[in-house]
């Protein structure tokens, strides 16, 4: 009885290669519900080139050659610290991703026209994963808006609304997420779309710091080729603590957790905007009754959230 059968979810995956960025991209790749339809890369927590082949030895280790890779050539206005842009280079030197061969890195779609085409191509609404900024989505709608219909939901990890934001830097107040702060204006028109948008800000991924706990719970299951290879990439990750502001959290993890265990969240429908330039550039704020109206996540229940995981990672490569 075909309505019976499990349903897919077609996912447009847009990350911006960081470590979590990639941890969200094993977690996707294991999702029996999830169809991914391509894979695009900002160029904002990495340098492209290192991003480029880290992608592609996780899909060669998970078998998905057939996943299209594409590279994003746009730049938004506040670059990353080169510091933590270089930081996710030492993937590709661990043991398990080292000798994993690639295709040739150079040759790449650009990752505007990628999601442009995709899109177009899809034969029903896609949900579009972001984990780093939104400017390659929002220039693919900017040059052909016929596409907003083909979204079915728009899934960010992005924004501070009720908490304050990660960016400390000159000229800055300090009340932006870096996600929305790299490129505020392409924020901005994100939120001016009308698209169905779910947001995971700081307020509720500030719940879920990478622990030392944690770690150890999930090495006690290194056995499993996943397990140790994620509990290798948070590894890296531990040097951002215990400075409370450098503190590295499940960010992208838990935003694409979402779209297995959306019963672990807490939402709430707000209206927001986004401050395009200035002082507070990229700030998400609330603007009852003009605002663009979203599903922000509040709260997620820890302990679900940490089992799911868990249980994730066991499964055999
Ligand atoms: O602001 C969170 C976003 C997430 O998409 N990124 C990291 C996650 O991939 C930026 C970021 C904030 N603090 C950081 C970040 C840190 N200490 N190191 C690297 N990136
Ligand atoms: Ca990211």
């Amino acid at each position: 009885m075909a309505d019976l059968l499990p349903t897919t979810r077609p996912v447009l995956f847009d990350h911006d290669g960081g470590v979590d960025d990639f941890l969200s991209l094993l977690l996707l790749l294991h999702m029996p519900h999830i169809e991914l339809l391509g894979i695009s890369i900002t160029p904002a927590d990495c340098y492209l080139e290192t991003a480029l082949l880290t992608t592609h030895k996780l899909l060669a280790l998970a078998g998905r050659h057939d996943v299209e890779v594409s590279g994003g050539n746009y730049h938004g206005v506040n670059a990353f610290p080169s510091d933590w842009r270089a930081k996710p280079k030492i993937l590709n030197a661990l043991p398990d991703l080292i000798n994993v061969p690639t295709p040739g890195a150079e040759h790449y779609e650009d990752s505007t026209a990628f999601l442009a085409r995709k899109l177009r191509a899809a034969s029903a609404p896609v949900t579009v994963l972001l984990t780093g900024p939104c400017s390659n989505l929002v220039l693919a709608l900017e040059h052909d808006p016929t596409l907003l219909p083909k979204i079915a939901e728009v899934v960010w990890m992005g924004g501070a609304v009720d908490v304050i934001g990660n960016v400390k830097t000159y000229h800055h107040n300090g009340t932006a997420e870096w996600n929305v702060f790299w490129d505020p204006q392409a924020a901005h028109k994100l939120f001016r779309l009308g698209l169905p948008l779910t947001l995971v800000p700081l307020d509720v991924t500030n719940q879920v710091p990478v622990s030392f706990d944690f770690l150890q719970q999930l090495a006690h299951q290194s056995a499993y080729f996943y397990s140790n290879l994620a509990g290798q990439f948070w590894a890296t990750t531990i040097d951002t603590i215990p400075a409370y502001e450098y503190t590295y959290f499940m960010w992208d993890v838990l935003t694409t957790a979402y779209l297995a265990i959306p019963e672990a969240f807490e939402f709430e429908q707000v209206e927001l905007e986004i401050t395009p330039t200035g002082a507070s550039a990229g700030n998400t704020s609330r603007l009852p009754g003009s605002g663009q109206w979203v599903k922000m996540a509040t709260r997620v229940r820890q302990d679900d959230f940490f089992a799911y995981l868990l249980q994730q990672l066991r499964q055999a490569r």
